[in-house]
């Protein structure tokens, strides 16, 4: 399938205005163009909502009390991978993720601990879940239960966007088709029970995280927004009534004028759509959005400089009329955001709602030549790419095919081309470098504590409750399951009996087992931009050996974030070696085995986790010795010397461009053949 170009947004400043007038419509109404609400931030402020959680729920509790008094307006959780995943935390697989990129919750217990000291009837609430979004909606409904707060005064936003985890996010459990009855018993459950709760996020987001421009992440954004109405339509849910509480989420990239065109482009074309579905009501088809700004666009040299690179993005943000926002830290390149990196991001949004006067203006873009074609521009790229899906089977057999994954997983090469060929130039990534490092204060997480806790916690939850009674909710879940009932208030039932996280997505996993999607790893494309000698010494090597160098490249442990595993991979076999590649959710065990078989000449670990040292200490005492390993992704660099103790030969994360990391490995990999 093809997809297509944007050149008139390219070429931006050339432009000839396309019959665009939408600017002349009045602000909050259809097509909203120009922003959902007539006054906009004069009116209402957007909601400032970061994006946070680590380690047990202690621990969160008390940084959620914290930013709430610092003046933060919305809460917004971030579970941590065995939950995201269904996994209590005393699972085998589980145990080197405990606590590390959020939250771990594996039980109501867990839940109302999050919350405790919080009215849950007073502040709004957003999930990121989407694979275990069904246990943990119920923690949350029973926590609330228990706090005196009903499900009709819960206000806040679940995730629950399935179809971008296959897509890009990876955290997903099930098959793509019972996935979708999932989310669709949530959006009914929300819809009949919850009237003032988001019941999806439709996210754009992690595709531009992953890899795609702006407008791929919004015509995948539309396409998955159509594919949820179509298959609401088809269980028989009402559309009108549901549309209302379906918001949308994107991502703030560094292209600034895109970005605003986007979030403008976005509002046009929910509304549309919705008059395709025959849908009247206005409020459905005022898109509502939260924005959260680029934590790709990081850089791991001088980070104090992700502090201007957030400002500009959040600018972008506010300026396309977001109604919630996330502001990054200036550290996420590096490790986990400090504290003190936190309240800079957090600051960053005082300040530009206190001082800068940006939302005393709707839509203040609006009228220009520039940003009227711009943002015509986009619905007609979202269009036309809209079409191609449909022609090509539609997205959920595309999402099946690992075909939209691998549009973007293209674009994400690209751009790794164009910084290496500084086609696109990145302030002390790949120009005016700088040996100066900026104060550096890295978040530690207690994983080992917080598995030791969370561990004690379950065995006494599972002494404490009624035996009985979980046996019997679980039976029923699973009989729902088969019987293709609602599933939501089965699973409130199983939460309220202190059924874990684990025990709920067992239960269902035993019934539709877990799912793996298929991978795609797009062709060489590099050696173009790669060091021509370089290439020469690596073709000089594997002819002195007499056959191709073969390498693994494996992600392991829980964590979804592919984007820097196969760009590798398409690296390694642009220097012509053979690259075999576990994906996501692989084990030690599976990477011993597939050495077993092949006696790779390196294997190179993926960790954006924060599990590095778990994994590669466990990983050093299992292989043979003399196979060199290698390891990516976000490594503090205080950690890099314990590594290099514990046996790996090299460290690369995103400071290092493609032709140093060729070149590093060519060295280690001739004192590895021992020619
Ligand atoms: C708002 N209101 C207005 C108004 N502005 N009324 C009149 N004029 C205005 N200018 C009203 C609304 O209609 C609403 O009323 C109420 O005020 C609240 O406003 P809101 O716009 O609904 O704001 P909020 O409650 O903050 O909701 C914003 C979203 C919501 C709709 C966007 O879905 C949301 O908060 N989403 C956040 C999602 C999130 O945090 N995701 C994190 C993802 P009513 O209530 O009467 O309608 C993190 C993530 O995935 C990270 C990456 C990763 O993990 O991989």
């Amino acid at each position: 399938m093809k997809v297509p170009s944007l050149a008139k947004i390219e070429g931006v400043y050339s432009m000839v205005p396309e019959t665009a007038d939408s600017w002349r419509d009045a602000h909050g109404t259809a097509p909203f163009v120009r922003g959902p609400y007539e006054k906009m931030y004069q009116q209402k402020p957007w909601t400032i909502r970061q994006y946070a959680g680590f380690e047990g729920a202690l621990e969160t509790n008390a940084f959620f009390k914290r930013a709430l008094l610092q003046g933060q307006t919305g809460l917004s959780v971030a579970f941590d991978l065995p939950t995201h995943l269904g996994f209590d935390s005393d699972h085998d697989l589980a145990a080197a993720d405990v606590g590390r990129t959020g939250v771990a919750i594996d039980s109501v217990e867990d839940m109302a601990v999050l919350f405790d000291g919080i009215d849950l009837g007073n502040v709004s609430v957003s999930m990121t879940m989407n694979g275990a979004v069904l246990p943990i909606m119920a923690c949350y409904i029973v926590a609330a239960e228990e706090q005196g707060v009903a499900p009709d005064k819960l206000s806040g936003t679940i995730q629950n966007d399935i179809l971008k985890e296959y897509i890009a996010r990876n955290t997903y459990i099930h098959s793509p088709d019972f996935s979708m009855e999932v989310v669709s018993d949530v959006v009914a459950y929300c819809s009949e029970h919850m009237p003032r709760f988001n019941s999806m996020s439709i996210s754009g987001y992690h595709f531009q995280e992953a890899g795609a421009s702006p407008e791929l992440e919004l015509a995948l954004t539309m396409a998955n927004a159509r594919a949820y109405l179509t298959h609401f339509q088809q269980q028989g849910i009402d559309l009108e009534f549901v549309a209302k509480r379906l918001s949308f989420f994107f991502g703030l990239g560094m292209s600034f004028y895109k970005e605003v065109a986007k979030l403008r482009a976005a509002r046009f074309l929910w509304s549309e759509l919705l008059d395709e579905f025959g849908i009247r009501s206005e409020s459905a088809k005022r898109l509502k959005m939260h924005c959260q700004t680029s934590g790709v666009s990081l850089t791991e040299s001088s980070p104090l400089n992700n502090i201007v690179r957030t400002t500009i993005e959040a600018m972008a943000g506010v300026f396309g009329g977001t109604q919630s926002l996330h502001t990054n830290s200036y550290d996420e390149a590096i490790s986990l955001p400090s504290d003190q990196a936190s309240k800079v991001a957090l600051e960053t949004q005082f300040i530009l709602q206190h001082e800068t006067g940006i939302g005393d203006v709707v839509d203040p873009w609006g009228g220009s030549y520039m940003m009227e074609s711009a943002t015509q521009s986009m619905i007609e790229y979202v269009r036309t790419m809209q079409n191609n899906i449909e022609i090509e089977g539609g997205v959920l057999a595309l999402v099946a095919s690992g075909q939209l994954t691998a549009f973007i997983h293209r674009q994400a090469l690209q751009t790794a081309m164009d910084e290496e060929a500084l086609n696109k130039k990145i302030v002390g990534k790949n120009c005016y470098q700088s040996s100066s490092l900026s104060p550096q204060n890295e978040r530690v997480i207690a994983s080992d504590k917080t598995l030791l806790l969370q561990s004690k916690k379950l065995a006494l939850l599972k002494l404490k409750r009624d035996d009985g009674a979980v046996k019997r909710a679980l039976q029923a879940l699973q009989a729902a399951a088969r019987s293709k009932q609602n599933l939501m208030p089965f699973t409130i039932e199983a939460i309220r009996a202190r059924v874990t996280v684990g025990e709920c997505i067992k239960a269902l996993t035993d019934e539709n087992s877990r799912y793996l999607k298929p991978e795609h790893i797009e062709p060489a494309l590099f050696c173009a931009h790669l060091d021509a000698e370089m290439v020469k010494r690596y073709q000089a090597l594997s002819s002195q050996l007499g056959r191709p160098l073969r390498f693994l490249v494996a992600k392991v442990g829980l964590d979804g974030h592919d984007r820097g595993a196969k760009v590798i991979v398409s690296l390694l076999r642009d220097l012509g070696i053979e690259v075999d590649y576990l994906p996501i959710f692989s084990s030690l065990d599976d990477i011993i085995q597939q050495d077993g078989m092949y006696q790779y000449d390196g294997i190179g670990l993926s960790i954006l986790s924060g599990a590095h040292i778990p994994f590669v200490t466990q990983l050093t005492q299992k292989i043979r010795t003399d196979c060199p390993i290698f390891i990516g992704g976000v490594i503090p660099a205080s950690d890099k010397n314990a590594l290099e103790t514990i046996g790996v030969e090299a460290v690369f994360t995103a400071k290092h461009s493609l032709n140093d990391i060729a070149m590093s490995l060519y060295d280690i990999l001739v004192v590895a053949a021992k020619i």
